[in-house]
């Protein structure tokens, strides 16, 4: 089974002509590669636990399409759906009940959520919230952590993650220094530095929000009791604390990282699952809070393919297939086995690793560890991480391009895959 002669020329070609097309030939940047080295792969369709590049060569894929893919790739169902959806138009612009259906779902399942407002990407969904965060506190300074990445808004991105710290960047050139002078950073899982910053800024921060597990910088978890304290001090001072959960939202349990946590912040994002594959973002918290958004309130935010008929139909379709019984356990059982697996076979081949997962999110860094925060994470080898990503392309398992990104697994993944997978790191591990 294991392949280590894929042939790529198609591949190549596309992309080549494609630098000449798009800015490094890609969408969005971590895709380009630039991290790992060699060229990147062009899909040409995706199944299930699997994606076929235009070669003709198949891949394990633990990507997900960055996270929407959690019940497989175009799943029968979805598409089904979706065909049926597509007979009655693309886009209304105009009210639909298919939002209602999908808004119902959102709050039932997710606890801090009364109200929602639907938008198009998980940046979108952290600006508007941002705004409103301002809006309703009436303060403008912000607590961001670092490594979280909360989109490409100019108001984040300071000490960003995904394909900031993938690159390397310190900021972004065209990020004006007035549009990140009230954001604040501080290390993730650092509540000292937290309450420094609330004590230096008093009645002036509007809030704290964070990727409650962070998958942006690798996968790192909150240490106990920082969730716990961050809830504390955004109460004590008078301020919000917002959940980013684009990417823990309806994966690490169907009502996201508040749920397994316990801790229920004031307003939450959501993007990636609840789109089934479509572009959708989401935002929403306290009603209070929410009928501050126009026009139920002055707080202004809009969007044409807002409330996408198709969008909402995939979204509505994919958190009913992840309502049926057994759906998480099934997630953490076989993305345990997959993440406790490498880490075993990492340190029988010789290497100093750490990682985990939290059901369908897992990750490993090429450092003992532990890892923190954003600044351990750096710590990792990524020179080494990159040779074992290409070691993985070469023999069918594709990985996220970047030490500073999450692994995403599916309800399609088989045990089968698994151990497929588990193999072919032994191999690639040994020889690294
Ligand atoms: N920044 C997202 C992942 N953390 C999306 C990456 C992509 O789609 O290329």
């Amino acid at each position: 089974m294991v392949n280590t002669t894929i042939k790529t020329t198609k591949s190549q070609e596309i992309f080549a002509a494609a630098q000449n097309l798009m800015p490094g030939g890609v969408s969005s940047p971590v895709r380009a590669f630039k991290s790992v080295g060699g060229q990147p792969i062009v899909f040409e369709r995706v199944n299930g636990a699997y994606i076929w590049d235009v070669d003709g060569n198949q891949y394990i894929d633990y990507v997900g399409t960055w996270g929407p893919a959690i019940c497989g790739h175009a799943h029968p169902e979805v598409i089904a759906a979706l065909h049926t959806a597509l007979e009655k138009g693309t886009s209304f612009g105009a009210p639909s009940f298919l939002e209602n259906v999908l808004a119902e779902m959102v709050i039932d399942a997710v606890k801090s959520i009364e109200m929602v407002r639907f938008v198009n990407s998980g940046t979108e969904a952290c600006m508007a919230v941002l705004r409103l965060m301002r809006a309703f506190t009436k303060r403008d300074k912000i607590i961001k952590f670092e490594g979280c990445y909360h989109g490409h808004a100019d108001m984040f991105l300071v000490k960003a993650g995904s394909g900031v710290a993938t690159l390397g960047l310190p900021d972004s050139p065209g990020v004006p220094k007035a549009a990140t002078s009230d954001t604040l950073t501080a290390p993730f899982n650092d509540l000292e530095a937290v309450k420094a910053l609330f004590a230096e800024n008093r009645d002036e921060i509007a809030g704290v929000i964070l990727e409650p597990v962070v998958g942006n910088a690798g996968f790192i978890t909150p240490d106990a009791g920082f969730l716990e304290g961050l809830r504390e001090l955004t109460h004590e001072h008078g301020a919000l604390l917002v959940f980013d959960e684009v990417m823990t939202g309806f994966r690490i349990a169907y009502g996201g990282a508040q749920e397994k946590f316990g801790i229920t912040p004031d307003l939450t994002t959501l993007g990636k699952i609840i789109g089934g594959g479509l572009p959708v973002g989401a935002y929403g918290g306290r009603r209070e809070i929410m009928s501050m958004v126009a026009p139920a309130g002055p707080v202004y935010q809009a969007g044409t393919l807002s409330g996408n008929p198709l969008a909402m139909t995939a979204g509505i379709k994919t958190l009913e297939l992840l309502q049926k019984p057994g759906t998480y356990e099934y997630l953490e059982r076989i993305t345990q086995k997959l993440a406790t697996g490498l880490l075993q076979i990492a340190q029988e081949t010789g290497h100093g690793v750490c990682g985990g997962n939290i059901s369908a999110m897992f990750g490993m860094f090429f450092t003992s560890g532990p890892v923190h925060n954003y600044e351990d994470a750096k710590k990792s080898d990524t020179a080494k991480f990159g040779r074992f990503h290409r070691g993985m392309l070469e023999r069918g398992i594709y990985l996220a391009p970047s030490q500073f990104e999450a692994g995403f697994s599916s309800l399609a993944h088989t045990e089968e895959d698994i151990d497929q997978t588990l193999a072919v790191a032994r191999d690639v591990l040994s020889s690294l």
